[in-house]
């Protein structure tokens, strides 16, 4: 079974995550930050994953080291889970409309940290969220998970709108890159032979 449980305690951040990247979907989220329980909650929704996050953070300072912290834990867990991905699909990628804003992420289980963000967000703060905070995360998430993500905003005008999109069209292409691809057979998906 892929699943994972990763806990990760520091002067900052106390966190528990659970993944199950076989999932349905099914979410219980509380990060003491709203909408980043909001965008990981659709995360899990439209990539099927099962995903349990309790943080108790600093969020008296502000969210910095609550979205930073449950990206390295959410990456490290899809690294626990995945091992030495044999069998997998490896690349995913998604454009995802909502409403106005369309957004493009493509992913590559490459063994190699890599963050492409490219999404212009017109408000500073959604909610009490300071959106500069949703690339820390993607940062944070694909140097412990060991992936490259490009995120790439094609339209939009709502902050919140983008965002979203964001996450469900990384979710969509997590999704497939996990995925068990039958005609691998089971081997690993490179010609190195692994990915690191
Ligand atoms: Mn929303």
């Amino acid at each position: 079974m892929r699943k994972s449980q990763i806990s990760r305690k520091t002067a900052e951040t106390n966190i528990m995550l659970k993944l199950n990247i076989d999932g349905s979907g099914a979410s219980k989220v509380s990060t003491g930050a709203p909408f980043l329980d909001h965008m990981l909650t659709l995360f899990a929704k439209h990539g099927c994953f099962d995903l349990t996050v309790a943080c108790s953070g600093d969020i008296q300072v502000d969210c910095h080291h609550t979205a930073e912290d449950v990206g390295i834990c959410l990456g490290d867990a899809f690294a626990q889970a995945l091992g030495d991905m044999a069998g997998i699909t490896r690349y995913g990628s998604a454009i995802i409309p909502m409403d106005e804003a369309l957004v493009l992420t493509a992913v590559d289980i490459s063994g190699r940290g890599h963050l492409a963000f490219d999404l212009p967000l017109p408000a500073a703060k959604v909610g009490e969220f300071d959106t500069e905070l949703v690339e820390e995360f993607w940062r944070a998430f694909v140097r412990r998970a060991n992936i490259t993500l490009h995120i790439r905003e094609l339209a939009g005008t709502n902050t919140h709108h983008i965002i979203e999109g964001a996450f469900k069209s990384a979710a969509r292409s997590m999704r497939q890159a996990v995925s068990i691809d039958p005609a691998v057979k089971g081997a690993i998906p490179s010609t190195k032979g692994m990915l690191v």
